[in-house]
């Protein structure tokens, strides 16, 4: 979509500390970070919300899991732990509309998260 900002970082046109990326997903630092790793992780597909999801977006959408999963193991989140969320609509906080992961991690989470 052209007036979104997260398929702007996806096409460069806005830059990002870009973490990770594949042909499937790219994952970049969270602007305002709520923790010392978080990082987001976006499909290339742009996909507004979870309730635009489909059916065939399930390999794309289970694909951004596994990649924060390895970047979590990769600075060493796996024993302490980690959290990873997506917002929807109003209530939960989503600010933008490109569906994104956050991963978020290297001190405590309070849950509920408020
Ligand atoms: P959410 O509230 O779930 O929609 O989170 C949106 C996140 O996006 C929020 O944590 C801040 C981040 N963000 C907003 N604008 C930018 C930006 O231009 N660059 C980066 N790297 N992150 C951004």
């Amino acid at each position: 979509m052209s007036d979104c900002l997260f398929c702007k970082i996806r096409d460069g046109q806005i830059p990002a500390k870009v973490v990770y990326q594949d042909d499937t997903c790219l994952a970049f630092e969270d602007i305002n970070p709520q923790a010392p790793t978080h990082v987001l992780f976006i499909p290339r597909k742009h996909i507004a919300t979870v309730n635009d999801i489909t059916e065939g977006d399930e390999a794309t959408v289970g694909h951004l899991f596994t990649a924060a999963a390895k970047l979590a193991h990769q600075r060493g989140h796996d024993a302490n732990g980690y959290r990873v969320v997506m917002n929807t609509n109003r209530d939960a906080g989503q600010t933008v509309f490109h569906i994104h992961l956050h991963l978020l991690a290297g001190r405590p989470l309070m849950w509920p998260p408020g």
